[in-house]
């Protein structure tokens, strides 16, 4: 039995190395062993579990992929920035105002970077971070539920692009703005945008128990484009690194070509020393429109609640927490590595990487040794803070991860490869091919002080070849290479939602011990749960109908309901009386203009029905949940606006 799906496995290894790894297999004597012990390594048998968990990114699909490392298995799809009818997410009432933005409802956004919360450098597997770009938003996902269960809106941003990373200890998880905006929004020439569009970098703390959100300040920087960032770590905690592009200030990077400047900056932050001025009084507040929806684990309701006000603070009021260093080609990726030594600026128009030191950065400052300034920034100069380059690693790198053996991955858009190379040396170790033109890389933990350096996973842009067509848009692709050895070895692809950006892996064990199974009913403080079988009723008020019913295997109470009038609001308050892990149940009703609720064990969740017609209506369980399951079922009747029939059930 093993031996069979070995089998179909190494056939599916090898078909890839045929169609695409031509240099390699030919050099490769035999492909089918090569092939098979990939399999083996990747091969999760029957009921055992996967090593690591791996966040990815759904890019524009605005949700959070679940999947297991090494088999590449999706394990779950969570809902962040978007509305999910297979959980209800987004459709029932408690759902709702997590999508709640200052420009209204907004379910949908562009996700691109997850990172897990840390404790002392290392991953702690509590929470998932993750940016929404579009309407700048930074969302947190509890890892005990799977659930998204809090999101905050970024003022005074644009292309919330530079986020979500975390600190050492989580202290904050960071928002850097892509697009520079004028600060407040107001009517003005977009000509004008040197000079008045402004670019925040913006510190959200974290509540270390409970892990509540809240913007702490914003930097008001220059309007340079924050692309991406990463804290300190180790020697360099209380710094965080934010790659610029656009130091021209172009407000049409095509034309004018943000490309003009040979190099661009990577901006480094000393964090302690604003939140040091901030809890001495500093900073000025503004108004701002911004909105803060939290999740409840124990009512199983969000609740929106409209923020008024920011803290801002400009770099000149505190001398000696931002400086500027020159890094060629308009960087893309900023990485530091786990001893926190050096900051990777990975220009994407080069061949080279750059690398700075953190000791010479320090140092530097410390001397005073600045080459100009912008906006009264201090600039350093690229000598004094470069460490070293990695000449010709490739074409196009975009991101680098470390394996906490002091070899560096960085991958290479344009030439499609994952390069490793040694971080003291710089020298290039080994080179693998992408297929194809590969964004992300990601090595559990790999942006932390402790990585746990087995895999890397490439995460790639376009896959062409590499599966069954399937009209003119193929599947995306993550690739999963072995990194134990001195040259990498491709083991798998597998497809991914949306489009992976970012990704974030943690050991299994990490996880698993904390995550929870059921929602006790007795501790379930939902507004309109229903506790007791003997509590199921009907109320009328006015032309609003609330049903508060429940649901155990099989059957619903109240399940045949009588005196409901067209023109009523029905609302389905549905309650799972389960108290068995992994036994949902479902509720769907007839024309309702919302998804199913798939509703968990002692939790309760809402849906709104407004009929349309008289007559007799079915709502059934959508869930196949024991043997009566297609028994689970109930009436609606529907009768006339004008009728007097009494609500029954
Ligand atoms: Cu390179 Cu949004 Cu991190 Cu995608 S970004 S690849
Ligand atoms: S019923 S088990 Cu609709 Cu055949 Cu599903
Ligand atoms: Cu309950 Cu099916």
């Amino acid at each position: 039995m093993k031996k069979s799906i070995l089998f179909i496995l190494s056939l599916f290894v090898a078909a890839s190395f045929f169609s695409c790894d031509n240099s390699e297999s030919s050099k490769n004597g035999d492909r089918g062993a090569l092939a098979s012990s990939a399999a083996e390594k990747v091969y999760v048998a029957p009921g055992e579990h996967d090593e690591f968990y791996a966040f990815i990114s759904g890019g524009f699909s605005g949700q959070l992929s679940v999947y297991g490392l090494p088999s590449g298995r999706l394990l779950k799809v969570i809902p962040v920035f978007s509305q999910d009818p297979e959980k209800a997410w987004g459709y029932n009432e408690e759902t709702k105002p997590m999508l709640n933005t200052s420009h209204g409802f907004v379910p949908w956004d562009d996700a691109h970077h997850p990172d897990i919360s840390q404790t002392d450098g290392k991953l702690d597997g509590r929470w998932v971070f993750i940016n929404g770009n579009n309407t700048p938003r930074i969302a947190k996902v509890d890892l005990t539920t799977f659930e998204t269960t809090e999101i905050i809106e970024v003022p005074n941003s644009a292309g919330n692009h530079s986020s979500s990373f975390v600190t050492e200890n989580t202290e904050y998880v960071v928002a850097g703005t892509r697009f520079s905006v004028p600060v407040p929004q107001r009517d003005m020439p977009i000509n004008e945008y040197k000079g008045n569009f402004k670019g925040s970098l913006t510190f959200i703390s974290v509540d270390p128990e409970e892990g509540h959100m809240d913007i702490k300040f914003q930097l008001m920087m220059p309007g340079f484009d924050y692309d991406l960032a990463h804290p300190g770590r180790g020697k360099s905690h209380g710094w965080f690194f934010f790659s610029t592009y656009n130091t021209e200030e172009a407000n049409s990077l095509l034309e004018v070509n943000a490309s003009q400047n040979d190099k661009d900056f990577i901006a480094a932050v000393n964090w302690k020393k604003i939140e040091e001025y901030v809890n001495n009084g500093g900073g000025k507040t503004m108004p701002a429109n911004y909105a803060h929806n939290i999740y409840d684990d124990d009512t199983h309701t969000a609740t929106s609640t409209m923020k008024k006000e920011v803290l801002v603070v400009d770099p000149l009021e505190v001398p000696g927490a931002v400086f500027l260093l020159p890094t060629p080609k308009s960087p893309h990726g900023c990485d530091v590595n786990p001893t926190g030594e050096y900051i990777v600026g990975n220009g994407k128009l080069s061949a080279d990487l750059t690398v700075h030191s953190y000791t010479k950065m320090i140092d530097a400052i410390e001397n005073e040794k600045f080459d100009g300034e912008a906006y009264g920034i201090p600039i350093l100069k690229f000598e004094d803070v470069l460490a070293g380059t990695v000449k010709q690693a490739g074409l196009g790198p975009l991101h680098t991860e470390f394996d906490g053996e002091g070899n560096a991955y960085t991958s290479f858009f344009i030439s499609s490869e994952v390069v490793k190379w040694n971080v003291e040396t710089r020298e290039v170790i080994d080179r693998k091919p992408c297929y194809y033109s590969v964004g992300h890389v990601m090595i559990p933990g790999g942006n932390s002080a402790d990585p746990f350096g087995k895999y890397v996973l490439a995460m790639n842009k376009i896959t062409k070849d590499r599966y069954l067509p399937t009209g003119p848009e193929v599947t995306q692709s993550a690739q999963l290479y072995d990194i134990t050895g001195e040259k990498m070895e491709l083991l798998l692809d597998f497809p991914t939602i949306g489009e992976p950006h970012y990704a974030a892996g943690i050991p299994a064990d990490i996880v698993k011990a904390n995550s929870r199974k059921i929602f006790k009913l007795d501790e379930n403080k939902h507004e309109y749960a229903t506790l007791s079988n003997g509590d199921a009723r009907v109320e009328r008020d006015g032309n609003e109908v609330h049903v508060y019913m429940t649901m155990i295997r099989s059957h619903f109470t109240p399940d045949n309901i009588e005196g409901i009038k067209v023109g009523d609001k029905v609302y389905f308050h549905v309650t799972n009386h389960e108290q068995d892990y992994d036994v949902p149940h479902g509720i769907s009703m007839i024309g309702a203009n919302t998804s199913e609720l798939l509703i968990m064990p002692g939790q309760t969740e809402t849906f709104v029905w407004e009929p349309k017609q008289p007559g007799v209506w079915p709502f059934y369980c959508t869930d196949f949940c024991s043997a009566l399951h297609q028994e689970m079922q109930g009436y609606v009747r529907v009768s006339p606006a004008n009728s007097n029939i009494e609500l029954s059930w």
